[in-house]
């Protein structure tokens, strides 16, 4: 069933309400999961805390945990054992690069863009499932967030594309790894969506245009849409499932 009664899910990376995190966050909700949130630094606590509280859910809880510490993420898994116990899924929604690197040509990126945007939009899945494996003790499911542009070469999306081929390929490792550990790992591949961060993208307008006129179903992605998807991979439904990505994007891949 897709009930999550009586199970609880770390929900990375809401940064306001327009964040995708935030749409899986209320899907969860919805089907009556307990959610704890994660948040990336001081400048962010208080809209995630007033969201949270928003949920009028019991038993809540708002961590910080900035994923380029490894010191913040164990600390940040060890408060979460020791308030919440078992979890039983993650929701990773976290990335990041360098404005001036999301737009032009790819072959400007820097050393240092390149590293940044692998750290905190790759690396930090892997370095999140090492902490929260010991923490699924029933069994669980990680689910993180990409872009077509891992696929393929998309205007501006650059040294953000490599970085999710990067994560794309982090998922399948740790799906061979946490498996025998009755732990699945998947990812959902998001139809552009207006966000924070989707803003920085050069041309972003152009983008969502094309998709309305192009994608098979005609309309843009939803957080609502993406966290829905979340929700089935967090769900026993989907127990026969890992290692996968799932298009939520109107269909606009298979063009
Ligand atoms: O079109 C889109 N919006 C798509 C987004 C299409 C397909 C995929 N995605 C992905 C993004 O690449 C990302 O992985 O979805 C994920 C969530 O992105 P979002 O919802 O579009 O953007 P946003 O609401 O800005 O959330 C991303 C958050 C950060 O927000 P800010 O705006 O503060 O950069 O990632 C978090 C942070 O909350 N984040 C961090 N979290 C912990 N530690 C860190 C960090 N060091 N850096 C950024």
């Amino acid at each position: 069933t897709f009930s999550l009664a009586g199970k609880t899910f770390v929900v990375m990376g809401v940064a306001n309400k327009r964040s995708i995190a935030w749409g899986i966050a209320r899907s969860l909700h919805d089907a009556g999961a307990r959610l704890v949130f994660t948040y990336a630094g001081e400048r962010l606590e208080s809209s995630v805390r007033e969201l949270a509280d928003s949920l009028e859910a019991e038993g809540t809880l708002v961590l910080p945990c900035d994923v380029t510490s490894d010191e913040d993420i164990a600390a940040c898994f060890a408060q979460i054992k020791e308030t919440a116990g078992t979890i039983h899924g993650v929701a990773h929604c976290i990335a990041f690069a360098k404005t001036e690197e999301l737009k032009g040509e790819y072959l400007n990126t820097t050393r240092d863009g390149f590293l940044l945007a692998h750290n905190i939009s790759s690396y930090s899945l892997t370095a999140v499932a090492k902490e929260a494996r010991s923490l699924m003790t029933e069994g669980g499911s990680i689910v993180t967030l990409t872009y077509l542009g891992g696929e393929r070469a998309i205007k501006n999306y650059n040294v953000m594309g490599v970085a999710k081929a990067s994560l794309d390929a982090s998922v399948r490792y740790l799906a061979a790894d946490l498996g025998k550990d009755g732990i699945r790992v998947n990812s959902i591949s998001a139809g552009p969506i207006r966000t924070l961060s989707a803003k920085v993208i050069g041309e972003f307008n152009t983008i969502l245009k094309n998709i309305e006129d192009n994608a098979p179903l005609r309309r843009t992605t939803t957080p609502e849409e993406v966290g829905d998807t979340a929700v089935f991979l967090f769900s026993n439904m989907s127990r026969g499932i890992t290692g996968e990505n799932i298009h939520v994007d109107s269909g606009y891949h298979i063009l």
